[in-house]
């Protein structure tokens, strides 16, 4: 349970001290709650892209902009599972799964419901981004074994509005509380270089900090420009000024994974080593996020090596890895889909 709030009068504080002692006391803070030097990985895969009916103006998959995206509907569980068991290979320990929705609809259940289930008997803690949930799905998604469900407040309420018209703050707020209820951990988080202001990314790290229980899981991305949205052409972002967000993350949600999560593609390797340095210790690992892409898997591992990162093991309670596959009924689930 979160007992401290933070106020706006602190919160500023912070935003007002010397970017060096913000990453001093971050990493203080990290070491009290992290092993150091460690660092957890998720790989992403998107399972519907594109054609998406909402109009969040930093985003390719909406239908609104021409983006030049291949649209695919949701695909086959055997085309996740084989995406699922190269991340594994590769080292990842989570694997999320995306959807270009602005909800899933009653008849996806039962396909989710599958998909979840083989990802997680193959070793992998689960994620799903899939856009509003109501408690029903949220339980049906529980109680199929996701671990995690991704829902970003991505800014301030007020900025939000000028990002996003077909839906408001407070949906976005109903699908973390309906997630929460169940036992499915909350990844949450936003995005920097939308536009908005100082206080906007104050009023963003204030909402994250004061849930009655924060996220466990806080994605900062920086926005990846891409041509035919309202945003290609925004401001390039200081790196500096990402590191502070970082740090100061860190400093208010001591106790959450802070994962430096889009955006590493136009990152060179000390603005990534000094946003670990801030308390970042998560990151999504492999050559693509959802649609855009990321650095690629030995690039990274070059770096995670020169800076002496180990990959954090985790002890996924399954019996029996890779075993209970049924190719069959994983067969019968895809022939479901209409594609
Ligand atoms: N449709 C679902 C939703 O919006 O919740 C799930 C997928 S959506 C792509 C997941 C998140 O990716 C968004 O909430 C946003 O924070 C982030 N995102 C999307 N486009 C981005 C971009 N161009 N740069 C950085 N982050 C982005
Ligand atoms: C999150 O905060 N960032 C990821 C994940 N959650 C789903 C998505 C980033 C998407 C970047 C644009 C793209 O690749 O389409
Ligand atoms: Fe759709 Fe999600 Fe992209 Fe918004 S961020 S357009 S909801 S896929």
């Amino acid at each position: 349970m979160n007992n401290k709030i933070w106020t706006t009068k602190k919160t500023q504080k912070l935003f007002n001290t010397p970017l060096l002692e913000l990453i001093f006391l971050a990493q203080n803070i990290h070491r009290k709650n992290f092993k150091p030097n460690t660092i957890q990985i998720s790989t992403l895969l998107s399972i519907k892209t594109g054609a998406c009916p909402e109009d969040c103006k930093y985003c390719p998959q909406s239908s609104r902009y021409k983006t030049n995206l291949k649209k695919e509907r949701l695909i086959k569980i055997n085309k996740i599972l084989d995406a699922a068991i190269k991340a594994k290979k590769n080292g990842a320990t989570r694997f999320c799964m995306g959807a270009a929705w602005k909800n899933p609809k009653e008849r996806d259940m039962p396909y989710l419901n599958k998909i979840i289930k083989t990802v997680k008997k193959i070793g992998l803690e689960t994620c799903m981004t899939l856009g509003s949930l109501n408690e029903k799905q949220a339980k049906i998604l529980y109680n199929s074994g996701l671990d995690y469900y991704n829902h970003n407040i991505d800014t301030s309420p007020e900025y939000y509005k000028k990002i996003i018209t077909t839906r408001n703050y407070q949906d976005r707020l109903n699908t973390i509380k309906n997630i929460r209820k169940t036992g499915i951990k909350v990844c949450s988080g936003g995005i920097i270089g939308l536009g908005e202001n100082i206080k906007d990314r104050m009023i963003l790290l204030m909402q994250l900090a004061n849930m009655k229980i924060p996220p466990e899981s806080i994605p900062i991305n920086m926005l990846v420009k891409v041509s035919g949205t309202p945003l290609e052409k925004n401001k390039d972002i200081d790196p500096f000024e990402f590191i502070k967000i970082i740090a100061i993350a860190r400093i208010m949600i001591p106790k959450s994974y802070i994962r430096l999560s889009a955006g590493r593609e136009n990152m060179n390797e000390q603005t990534q080593a000094m946003c670990f340095m801030a308390g970042a210790n998560s990151i999504f690992y492999g050559c693509k996020l959802l649609t855009t892409p990321n650095p690629n898997e030995d690039k990274d591992l070059k770096l995670l090596n020169k800076l002496g990162l180990k990959i954090e093991k985790k002890k996924i309670k399954i019996n029996k890895i890779n075993k209970n596959i049924n190719k069959k009924e994983i067969k019968f689930y895809d022939a479901t889909l209409n594609n």
